[in-house]
């Protein structure tokens, strides 16, 4: 049973929280097929040996669609952004022995979006996996909240995010400052089991380094926000699928 009141504080603190057993073994082996049901060719399948990420996973598969709007899911966001909330990109990735990767120090300060739109506050704009993306307001950010899936077992021995506690509230930082307080504060490291959740602000400085085993490291990363763009800028999730005639929770 998550308590909700605890998580929002926990959340509110600390920038970040770990909540075990959101999903069960059947959940896990479904998400895990995940990737054979996209399209072969589509540009959103990042290979290098087996499959490694998948992109715009929102935009992809309707069942993440429907992982995010699931009461195991909203039971987490909620409690944070409110009953407003909703997904706004998503993105699955494993650390292989094939494609594994180290992280630096960083926060997270962009987000996709339809169309370029010129407003203060708002860039600079670029392009990742063929998606405008661009750096908004700290404010913006600070009504989001990023859910990582764990799907298989999590420790420092196969890249565990490290996360420096209470950074999401010291606004969107230089490169170089972030690197700065990544060396010099304490930092938590999120091992997690199988089915575990983490929460996080995308404002609190993580980094995370390559795995030093050959097990998967397989974890499901959707954004949520409770707030509109300004001057009719649009997510991008939300213009995809418009276009397409869908919706978010169909
Ligand atoms: O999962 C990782 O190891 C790093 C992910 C990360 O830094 C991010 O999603 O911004």
């Amino acid at each position: 049973m998550i308590d909700a009141l605890g998580l929002r504080e926990q959340v509110e603190t600390s920038g970040y929280a770990l909540v075990p057993s959101v999903l069960d073994c059947g959940e896990i082996q479904h998400l895990l097929s995940i990737p054979e049901s996209v399209e072969e060719s589509s540009p959103s399948l990042r290979r290098r040996g087996g499959v490694f990420a998948v992109r715009n996973l929102l935009e992809v598969s309707p069942e993440i669609r429907e992982l995010a709007g699931s009461p195991v899911v909203r039971r987490l966001v909620e409690p944070i952004l409110g009953p407003k909330a909703f997904p706004v990109r998503g993105i699955l990735f494993d650390k292989t022995p094939d494609a594994n990767w180290k992280v630096p120090w960083h926060q997270d300060v962009t987000i996709a979006v339809a169309d370029r739109i010129d407003v203060d506050g708002f860039g600079p704009w670029s392009i990742k996996a063929g998606v405008l993306h661009v750096q908004p307001p700290a404010a913006i950010l600070e009504n989001m909240i990023s859910v990582r899936l764990h799907l298989d077992s999590c420790g420092e021995e196969n890249g565990a995010l490290r996360v420096i506690p209470g950074s999401h509230r010291m606004g969107k930082l230089p490169e170089q400052e972030a690197a700065r307080i990544g060396a010099e504060e304490e930092c938590s490291v999120c091992a997690a089991g199988a089915g575990g959740a983490l929460l996080m602000r995308p404002l609190l400085l993580h980094a995370s380094s390559a795995s030093t085993t050959p097990k998967h490291r397989r974890i499901i990363h959707i954004d949520f926000a409770s707030v509109n763009l300004p001057n009719g800028m649009k997510w991008d999730i939300e213009a995809s699928l418009a276009r397409r005639g869908e919706h978010l929770f169909a």
